[in-house]
């Protein structure tokens, strides 16, 4: 048989896979054969090579489809407090996504120079929050929990993205577009960034590294490839603060003044944003429950 080693995809440019094992990255090819099996390696997978060719993908965590990326254990959604303005149903949508496919979502709210992070932090106090200043060179407890995981960053183009990874001693690329404050994307290639160069001098499989990846800024995003996940749960169930109420209709949208649901919204227990979110995504998808 064979010998094989294992690594893990970090970049994939053109039909070449840059896998990273035992402190260096090999550049391989694909074998023939994923083709006909409708196989497709991508970052973030971990794979068998031998003699700079994939031969196997190791079975997948999880994969998100934009950024193309495999095995993610966290996303950190960035948010600026302002210049951009948050969009709530953009940042929703992902949490719902990162729920979805086991992802833990962890907010990051940039820009902390600007504007206070009062009012995002208590519309997302189910979940953990970190607030930050790139700009100054403090990222609060953004480094320790990055350890030892493979973190995906999204948001908005503009939020400062990359300026945290540049922060973080990454080298991606940074736009200067907050003077004209609209999209522009400055972010391309998906591309695993190893956080801490140490790693290079360890098996990696053997060790727990920390990547980080950059994508570019978006503004649209569509769960459409959720679509039957979600029919086949329950959308609420995947707004953790809604599970405080019990809705004791059956196939309720909790869009009804008696659902309780609904009353925690009337009584801002529930953001507002939050709840607009969630109908907004359950229109999008046509979702009915009954
Ligand atoms: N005032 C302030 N400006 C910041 C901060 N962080 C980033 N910026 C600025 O915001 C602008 C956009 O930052 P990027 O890091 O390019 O944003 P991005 O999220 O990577 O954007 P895309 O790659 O287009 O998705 C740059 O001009 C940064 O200098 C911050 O904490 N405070
Ligand atoms: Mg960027
Ligand atoms: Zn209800």
């Amino acid at each position: 048989m064979d010998s094989f080693r294992v690594g893990t995809i970090i970049k994939a440019i053109s039909g070449f896979y840059y896998v990273v094992c035992d402190g260096k990255v090999h550049e391989c090819k694909a074998r023939g054969k994923f083709k006909k099996l409708g196989i497709s390696p991508m970052v973030g997978d971990v794979v068998e090579f031998s003699q700079n060719t994939v031969t196997n993908v190791l079975p997948r965590r999880n994969h998100i489809i934009r950024p193309k990326v495999a095995n993610v254990e966290q996303m950190i959604i960035v948010i600026a407090t302002c210049a951009p303005n948050p969009d709530f149903y953009l940042i929703d949508q992902l949490i719902v996504m990162c729920l979805f496919l086991d992802v833990k979502p962890i907010l990051c709210f940039n820009k902390a120079d600007l504007s206070s992070t009062d009012e995002l932090r208590q519309i997302y106090k189910v979940f953990d929050c970190i607030d930050c200043c790139a700009e100054e060179n403090d990222l609060g407890n953004l480094i320790e929990i990055l350890q030892g995981k493979t973190s995906v960053f999204a948001g908005n183009s503009g939020v400062g993205k990359s300026t945290i990874l540049q922060n973080l001693g990454l080298d991606t690329p940074k736009g200067d577009i907050s003077k004209i404050n609209r999209g522009k994307h400055t972010t391309r290639v998906v591309e695993l960034f190893p956080l801490d160069n140490s790693i290079f001098a360890q098996p990696l499989h053997t060790d727990n590294p920390s990547f980080v990846i950059d994508t570019p800024g978006f503004s649209v995003l569509t769960l459409e490839h959720l679509k039957s996940d979600i029919l086949q749960a329950n959308l609420a169930d995947y707004f953790p603060e809604f599970q405080d109420f019990s809705c004791e209709f059956r196939g309720c949208l909790h869009d009804n003044p008696r659902c309780d649901i609904y009353r925690a919204v009337q009584d801002k227990i529930i953001p507002q944003t939050r709840y607009n979110s969630y109908l907004k995504i359950l229109d999008s998808l046509e979702v009915t429950y009954d």
